[in-house]
């Protein structure tokens, strides 16, 4: 006579037996993947970064003396999240990088399917050539380069060019979409005057009868001599968020979205003094200190936060910020794909309540 036991047991063995026999048909039982698929809340997000300029500065310098920017076609630093170890991710979707470039060198024209984006951090005038113009990069500028147009980078100063590169390469391999190829030449040729495609889109004003097309955005660079007047007035007009402070994104004004489809980035104010409400969303962000001094509480850590660090708050990761003087901060998310695929979640916490 059978036991309980034995009918269990045997059952075991029969449910084991077909687990094998599935694999072995490229099939699986879902019941025992299903919450790995359908996660009851976001937690694979990625850990809280963060990284000093001091650190970054010092290895990115390093980079320079080991390996050209020709011969690396980028001479990178990539931030790697230390969830994800060997992939090249600073959140779960997207991708982060410090870039440097020394006196005299270009980064060869290339394009690919991936748009960049890019938060200069130290030194002026150098230059990214996007769609035959040269764009000048100077400190706290934002500069962009569309989905499939060729790009390079120069330098014809006398001090090293350092950036912040995000990109959404995660979003466009998960698609399976990536196409890549080289310019000819180092460089492309420039067609246009620098600063055209700013005045015709940038300024008020577009072409007479200009209408909106399909593409990418049409301007490349937010200079920050015109952020950062504006967050000022912002701030003294009283528009301070509890959480996020003065808190704007960047658009492409002839379609008032995001200029890269996949990602938004911000730029924010957080006056002297101020002590943030608690904030989580669900897309993790990347952030740099573009000026000022504080204090940033991601999580269970917390980290001092000054002049070009970079930190990362992860996917549905609270995040608290404590002000000492005046800070503006830089943040990349993937925020305007996960609203257009109606993902998008946030939450606040009143502090008094907290
Ligand atoms: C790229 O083209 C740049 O143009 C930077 O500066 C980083 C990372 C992966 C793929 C392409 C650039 C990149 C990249």
């Amino acid at each position: 006579m059978s036991t309980t036991a034995d009918r269990a047991s045997n059952l075991d063995m029969a449910m084991d037996a077909f687990r094998t026999d599935l694999a072995a048909n490229h099939l699986a039982p879902l019941w025992e993947i299903m919450r790995k698929l359908a996660a009851l809340e976001p937690a694979k997000g990625g850990a809280p970064m963060h990284w000093s300029w001091n650190d970054l500065r010092n290895r990115v310098m390093r980079a320079g003396e080991l390996v050209t920017a020709e011969e690396a076609e980028r001479r990178v630093l990539v931030l790697e999240n230390a969830q994800f170890p060997g992939e090249g991710k600073v959140t779960s979707s997207l991708y982060g990088g410090i870039q440097l470039l020394l006196p005299g060198e270009v980064a060869p024209s290339h394009r690919h399917t991936a748009s960049a984006l890019r938060l200069v951090m130290e030194g002026g005038g150098g230059y990214t050539s996007v769609d035959g113009e040269q764009v000048i990069m100077s400190p706290g500028d934002f500069i962009v380069t569309p989905s499939g147009t060729f790009h390079d980078h120069g330098n014809e100063t006398d001090h090293p060019i350092i950036w912040l590169d995000g990109l959404d390469v995660f979003v466009v391999n998960l698609l399976n979409a990536p196409f890549a190829d080289t310019y000819p030449e180092a460089r492309q040729p420039i067609t246009k005057t620098s600063g055209e495609s700013a005045a015709l889109f940038s300024s008020g004003l577009v072409p007479h009868g200009f209408t909106r097309a399909q593409g990418g955005s049409p301007i490349f660079c937010w200079p920050y001599s015109r952020t950062r007047p504006a967050l000022d007035l912002l701030n003294k007009a009283g528009r301070v968020d509890p959480a996020l402070g003065v808190k704007m994104d960047f658009i492409d004004p002839t379609s008032a979205k995001s200029p890269i489809p996949t990602m938004t980035a911000s730029m924010r104010l957080l006056p002297a003094g101020f002590s943030s409400d608690p904030y989580r969303c669900v897309s993790g962000t990347v952030m740099s200190v573009v000026e000022g001094h504080g204090r940033v509480c991601i999580g269970s850590q917390s980290w001092d936060i000054g002049l070009n660090d970079v930190f990362v708050v992860p996917s549905w990761t609270w995040s608290q910020f404590e002000v000492d003087e005046e800070l503006i901060l830089f943040g990349f998310s993937d925020e305007v794909l996960q609203r257009q695929l109606g993902f998008w979640r946030e939450e606040r916490m009143d502090k008094e309540r907290a």
